[in-house]
């Protein structure tokens, strides 16, 4: 389906394959710098809108969405927090990650309520995104006037002429692989587990996200709403999670965030349930002739952190500024460094999911590393010091790059 403000030209400046967070995001921003562009999508519209994915938004990410005249309904309906509750061996400890880094809050707002914001702006703008956009395939994407391909439903076929293409099309995109194998280094760590995710309809029994730690795996309790709750359950990697019974899943839950006080879990009927693999993934460089990648396209992290959707935010940061620099006529250095200044943030938030990952999930086997680990939470609450600097990390660093010296 062609969207509003349908694809009439064939010529843009910048066209984004994907209408996830990144692309929709870097749409927005070069549209408020006055930069035409298109968005390509595979899926509907209503498949978009109602994929559920992340929940929780880092500090520069909520900024950033304001920044882009997005974030009304994230400021009245989002849930700000000022920390977070870790739990092991039964001992609820207050992370007070607001107060350790200077007031900077965390918001829970479901990634496809982002998601939704930034399609109604764009609606709002009449710029063409083009929806159930088939076979989608990039040309002559290391030349001055690189193409992008695809089939509508009804078979026809379309090409759009850029001068610059912004793979934001996730980790099973075809973006990423327009970087020459030669030229392409991906690393990649998958994990012995994986996270059952429910969406239960009952409220929430915490005000703040809860983190639990225990030898049955790692439980945590989110929230979506004031009458829905969102829960995660450490399973195996293979699970399948129409195979797993509802009175496990409370069951585990209850055991897994069981405290030695009075505090109890509720429990509801479960209206969603989905297994989550977990690796982490990096692909350098990002960014090959007129091509750019962002967001999933270019990485992937465990959840634990949270930091997949922000990543992908913390991308376009960086692109965003990049690409107006250019059009602004300031050059096109900040686009040559693109892939190293988006990488230096990618990595370290990488490192700090996969520490946080580390942290908080049982690996049965070792004895010794489980005494380690639970040596690690134990520095980890003990001391305001290390609190504040795993704070840092948790509410999101500063970004490398933003757009707000031109728009
Ligand atoms: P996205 O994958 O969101 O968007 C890519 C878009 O490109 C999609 O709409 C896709 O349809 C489109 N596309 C793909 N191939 C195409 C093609 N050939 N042609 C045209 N379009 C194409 N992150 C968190 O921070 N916290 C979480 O709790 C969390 N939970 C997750 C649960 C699941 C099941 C998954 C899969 C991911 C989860 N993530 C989580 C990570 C997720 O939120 C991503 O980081 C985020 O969506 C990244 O945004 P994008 O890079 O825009 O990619
Ligand atoms: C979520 O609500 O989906 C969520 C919150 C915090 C995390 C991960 C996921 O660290």
């Amino acid at each position: 389906m062609i969207g509003q403000g349908a694809v009439s030209a064939t010529k843009t400046s910048v066209v984004m394959i994907g209408a996830g967070p990144a692309g929709l995001l870097l749409g927005r921003l070069l549209g408020l710098a006055g930069i035409d562009n298109v968005v390509l999508e595979q899926r509907t519209r209503q498949y978009v809108e109602e994929r559920i994915r992340a929940g929780l938004l880092e500090h520069p990410t909520v900024e950033m969405l304001k920044f882009a005249g997005v974030a009304d309904r994230l400021e009245s309906n989002g849930q700000f927090d000022d920390g977070f509750e870790l739990r092991f061996e039964g001992v609820r400890t207050w992370v007070p990650t607001a107060d350790l880094t200077g007031g900077k809050q965390t918001v829970l707002y479901p990634q496809q309520e982002v998601v939704k914001d930034l399609l109604r702006a764009r609606d709002d703008t009449g710029q063409p995104i083009v929806f159930e956009a088939l076979d989608v395939a990039l040309h002559d994407s290391d030349t001055e006037r690189p193409r992008v391909t695809y089939r509508d439903p009804d078979g026809a076929e379309h090409a759009v002429e850029a001068d610059f293409i912004a793979g934001c099309d996730g980790f099973h995109g075809p973006s990423r692989e327009t970087i020459p194998a030669r030229l392409r280094q991906e690393f990649q760590q998958d994990y012995p587990f994986g996270w059952l995710g429910i969406l239960a309809d009952v409220p929430p029994s915490t005000r703040e996200l809860i983190y639990a730690h225990h030898d049955n795996g790692f439980a945590m309790h989110s929230r979506r709403s004031p009458t829905l709750s969102r829960l995660y359950l450490q399973v195996p990697p293979d699970t399948d999670a129409q195979e797993v019974s509802d009175r496990f899943i409370w069951d585990e839950l209850q055991t897994r965030l069981g405290t030695q006080d009075d505090w109890t879990l509720a429990e509801g009927p479960i209206l969603q349930k989905s297994v989550t693999a977990m690796r982490s993934f990096v692909v350098e460089p990002l960014q090959h002739g007129r091509v750019f990648l962002a967001g999933d396209a270019a990485h992937i992290v465990p959840p634990t952190a949270a930091k997949g959707l922000n990543l992908a935010v913390s991308d376009v940061s960086v692109l965003s500024e990049a690409l107006i620099a250019r059009y602004r006529g300031a050059g096109e250095e900040l686009l040559a460094a693109y892939s190293t200044t988006a990488l230096r943030r990618i990595w370290r938030a990488q490192e700090f999911s996969r520490h946080m990952t580390a942290l908080l999930h049982h690996v049965p086997g070792s004895e010794f590393e489980a005494r380690l680990q639970r040596a690690r939470l134990q520095n980890l609450v003990k001391s305001e010091h290390t609190m504040a600097a795993f704070s840092e990390l948790y509410v999101g660093l500063p970004f490398e790059g933003h757009p707000e010296r031109f728009i």
